[in-house]
């Protein structure tokens, strides 16, 4: 166990029963042209994490952890989207729409596709979410309790909508979670801070928050 700095108290690193989850880090939500985009949003915030990630994959594969990434991705016949979500607002595009990174949020579509800068390696386990949540209709936590993993570093986008959904997910089935504070983004800025406070108030209700060069530094001296 490795004491790392970290908000609202330090966090006692697990390395062996940890995985490190890279949440929803598409082309559709961080490049031009994709649902990020269509919803009105300035993607270039969300591409400025992802150095940040990539040092901790890099850093994590290189320690022989698990890596476990997630996409919000639908099934080409929609029957996983509920119309709820589908028509929700006024989008340039909705989900399943054709755009130029072809149907948006529709699972084997190049915009659903992870950036290539943090592209999925063999033996990482990559899941298709249709909610919010990296739990919600996924065989997440079955995965990793048969790895014996009961600790959740976070990184990934959007800080409040999926990273923030899929924390709580976590927390309520006993998982303890990190967030790295910068290498999770959101299209607003204020948003980011105050999911990153609500999620560490009250004792680490939801979970801790700390930097990345923190839990890099814990991995590669052991402080
Ligand atoms: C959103 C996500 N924001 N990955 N998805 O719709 O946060």
């Amino acid at each position: 166990m490795i004491e790392i700095d970290a908000r609202p108290f330090a966090f006692g690193f697990d390395a062996e029963h940890a995985a490190l989850m890279v949440i929803d880090m598409q082309r559709d939500f961080i490049e031009p042209g994709g649902f990020g985009a269509s919803l009105g949003n300035d993607v270039t915030r969300l591409q400025a994490v992802v150095p940040a990630v990539r040092r901790v994959l890099l850093a994590w594969r290189f320690a022989g952890g698990l890596v476990v990434h997630t996409r919000e991705a639908h099934r080409p016949d929609l029957g996983d989207c509920p119309p709820a979500k589908r028509l929700r607002g006024a989008p340039a595009l909705r989900i399943g729409d054709p755009g130029p990174m072809g149907r948006v949020l529709v699972a084997g579509e190049p915009g659903c596709e992870i950036v290539p800068a943090l592209a999925p390696r063999e033996g990482e386990i990559v899941i298709d979410k249709p909610g919010k949540g990296a739990f919600y209709a996924t065989a997440l936590d079955e995965l990793l309790r048969e790895r014996g993993i009961r600790q959740l570093v976070f990184t990934g986008v959007t800080t409040e909508v999926c990273v923030q959904t899929s924390m709580r997910e976590a927390n309520d089935r006993g998982y303890e979670c990190l967030l790295l504070e910068d290498g999770t983004e959101s299209y607003f800025p204020q948003f980011k801070q105050a999911a990153i406070d609500m999620m560490c108030a009250q004792g680490a209700i939801v979970g801790w928050a700390t930097h990345s060069n923190r839990l890099l530094q814990a991995m590669e001296h052991g402080t």
